[in-house]
């Protein structure tokens, strides 16, 4: 096989506080990054997202090179407190104005839209009323997604509700590094988790209630994804093993969250290494947890590598020195896209989107004017021979979207990480696009034949 399954989506993503700019205008509410972009010290050089990619401004230039670029799909998050400027109660109907108009150009441009409820700007107002370790957070969350399913469910069918949880909960919340910055017990890390996935599924049900078309949901989850040395069984068993059974007292464990909301229940492993710390669940919680999904989306960029050891258990294998690393200091290791996807499917048995994946270069404008970026149409043509071999082996794929369509606002590491297909000009906001923008193009024009 050459080619991708008939029907795969090819798209690329972005998220509204990393591209979006315009944090003071439309009405739009304070986010707990805006405040975490306020305080000293906290991003790289002091840089913030206020003005972001300006794609507030220029989105209709946006729309038009990623028409330019071929795209299938255009993933992209709205932000909640252009929605609900608080967070819940009166809606801001200039916010909902503006997601109105950019789904009705894409559309326009033959791009489907794949909208992400929650991609890390939670609204600040809600913050200090407690955040997502508020009980009633998961209510705020379902109420904000039944306000967008009303705006924009006769369009839009394609949905996430969450944006890497671990992410936002773990690096938000335990390590402090993302906004709000906190650092948490891990109990109350757990109890937030546990909201959110509450929240995920009162954001389901209400898209399966009010979608005036019929939707296809999933989220984007991310996680430690293992791959094994070898195929022999013993290694394979391993990885699989170390992927979903090993945890510890952080919250990278996708079975932490994805065997509730795919089986309804925590993993007993979690269970038992928690203990006390675990958050006290009802039969009723599962239920609305476990609402059922379309796809499982999966934010996928490295991996590491397990041997089973001598007493059957995994055991880390070291990278060899002088490995490939992207500027995340990520290293490069396209087997995350074959096992990853692999084993989620044997687990879930639902079709895998990958919502993410890409990586940062050291792109800058070339004397030609140009920006050539070699190393990312390289990496992204090994990942996707790894997504490919997966596919052939049985794995139900349905859709690839890169990170991100362009450069942009890279939280805690400010403008300083490159991440996009097109690059961002950040003092006058000019777009070029990069070689890899073209390549991508003729990958998406031969459904994937053209990485060989
Ligand atoms: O830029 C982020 C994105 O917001 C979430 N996933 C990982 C990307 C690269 O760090």
């Amino acid at each position: 096989m050459n080619e991708f399954p008939v029907g795969f989506v090819w798209g690329a993503g972005a998220a509204s506080y990393q591209v979006e700019g315009g944090a003071y205008e439309g009405g739009r509410g304070t986010t707990v990054w805006d405040v975490m972009c306020w305080t000293p010290g906290k991003i790289w050089d002091g840089h913030t997202g206020e003005v972001g990619c300006d794609h507030y401004h220029r989105w209709r230039e946006d729309v038009q090179i990623m028409k330019q670029i071929g795209l299938q799909a255009y993933r992209f998050s709205i932000a909640w407190t252009r929605i609900l400027p608080s967070g819940q109660g009166k809606t801001n109907a200039e916010g909902i104005g503006f997601y109105d108009r950019l789904v009705d150009a894409l559309l326009e441009a033959g791009i489907e839209p794949w909208v992400t409820l929650f991609h890390w700007d939670y609204p600040y107002e809600l913050f200090c009323k407690g955040g997502w370790l508020s009980p009633d957070s998961p209510k705020w969350f379902g109420d904000y997604a039944a306000v967008v399913a009303d705006a924009l469910s006769d369009r839009v069918t394609k949905w996430m509700t969450l944006n890497e949880p671990p992410c936002f909960i773990g690096l938000g919340l335990q390590s402090g590094d993302h906004a709000p910055g906190l650092k948490l017990g891990f109990s109350e890390v757990l109890r937030a988790a546990h909201n959110t996935l509450l929240g995920h599924g009162l954001a389901v049900q209400a898209l399966r209630e009010r979608c005036k078309k019929k939707p296809m949901i999933g989220m984007a989850m991310c996680g430690r994804v293992t791959a094994p040395v070898s195929e022999d069984r013993a290694d394979v068993e391993a990885a699989r093993s170390n992927m979903f059974d090993e945890f510890g007292w952080d919250v990278w464990n996708y079975a932490l969250w994805t065997d509730p909301i795919f089986f309804g229940r925590y993993h007993e492993n979690a269970i038992r290494l928690y203990g006390n710390a675990m958050p006290r669940v009802t039969d009723n919680d599962m239920k609305i947890i476990a609402q059922p999904l379309d796809f499982y989306g999966m934010n996928i960029y490295s991996c590491g590598f397990v041997k089973a050891g001598k007493s059957g258990r995994p055991e880390h294998v070291a990278l060899p020195v002088g490995y490939g690393m992207t500027t995340m200091e990520w290293p490069v290791t396209p087997e995350a896209l074959y096992w990853g996807p692999r084993f989620a499917w044997e687990r879930y048995r639902k079709p895998i989107v990958i919502t993410e994946n890409g990586m940062s270069n050291t792109d800058w404008i070339a004397l030609d004017g140009g920006v050539h970026d070699p190393q990312r149409i390289d990496f992204l043509t090994r990942y996707l021979k790894e997504y490919r071999r997966a596919i052939e082996g049985g794995v139900q794929a349905i859709g690839y979207f890169q990170w991100s369509i362009m450069d942009n606002f890279e939280w805690a590491h400010g403008y300083k990480r490159r991440f996009g297909l097109v690059y961002v000009d950040y003092p006058s906001g000019r777009r070029i696009l990069k070689d890899s923008a073209r390549w991508y193009r003729d990958v998406i024009r031969s459904n994937g034949a053209g990485i060989g």
